[in-house]
């Protein structure tokens, strides 16, 4: 069944692969499922046809077949359950590595938006100064705990699975305001995520779409 996704037309962080499409082309790479791209604007994700697919207007979302679905979490995870690659056979620590999908989205990430917003959207307001160095400390509270977690260790449990893909996915996003480097196992722990092919893949992938 052939399987489509949404992206953006253009990205509005360029070729820097950090909108969420990203995140399930890995996945559907990791899993070796071809699939199809549905380039959308801004003003075509606001549209009844889109917001069809996905109730808040954003991107990525997932078709196959008459399923469809929106939210990278639960797009990653479908993959994961129906194909190797991603999810450990053992019960356990398949809920293990979907608990680490669920840190990366709920815990890890909430901090790290609320940085970008600072950063990008609210760097003009008169209270930006002030509040900033708070919003770095909330990062930072997090990166010691999941730094401390990880440890030496490659991925957070076991073999790399979805939770890997969904944490280094999330991580990226904080590379740039240079928090991500103070923490020398968690920039490793990216890197062996970057650097696995299925990523390049996904990573190229949308690059040919938004290279400048
Ligand atoms: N919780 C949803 C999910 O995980 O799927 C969040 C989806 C989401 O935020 N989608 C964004 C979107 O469609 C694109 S990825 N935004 C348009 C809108 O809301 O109108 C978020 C994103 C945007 C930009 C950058 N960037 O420039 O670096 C990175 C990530």
């Amino acid at each position: 069944m052939t399987i489509t996704i949404t992206a953006f037309e253009k990205s509005p962080d360029g070729d820097q692969g950090l909108a969420r499409d990203t995140r399930v082309r890995w996945a559907l790479e990791e899993a070796g499922l071809p699939y199809k791209v549905r380039l959308v604007s801004f003003k075509a994700m606001k549209e009844p046809w889109h917001l069809a697919l996905h109730p808040f207007g954003q991107i990525p979302t997932y078709e196959e077949g008459n399923l469809a679905l929106f939210e990278t979490g639960s797009i990653v995870l479908h993959i994961a359950q129906r194909h190797a690659g991603l999810l450990p056979d053992d019960v356990d620590a398949r809920a293990r590595a979907i608990t680490w999908m669920f840190a990366a989205t709920n815990t890890v990430e909430p901090p790290i938006l609320e940085l970008q917003n600072a950063v990008l959207l609210e760097r003009d307001k008169s209270w930006n100064n002030e509040r900033l160095p708070l919003v770095k400390d909330r990062v930072r509270d997090r990166m010691k705990q999941l730094s401390a977690r990880l440890g030496n260790a490659d991925w957070l449990d076991g073999d790399f699975s979805a939770g890997d893909l969904m944490m280094v996915s999330v991580l990226l996003r904080l590379r740039s305001s240079g928090i991500l480097d103070e923490y020398a196992n968690l920039a490793a722990y990216v890197a062996r995520g970057e650097a696995r092919p299925a990523y390049k893949r996904a990573f190229a992938a949308q690059l040919e779409v938004n290279k400048p």
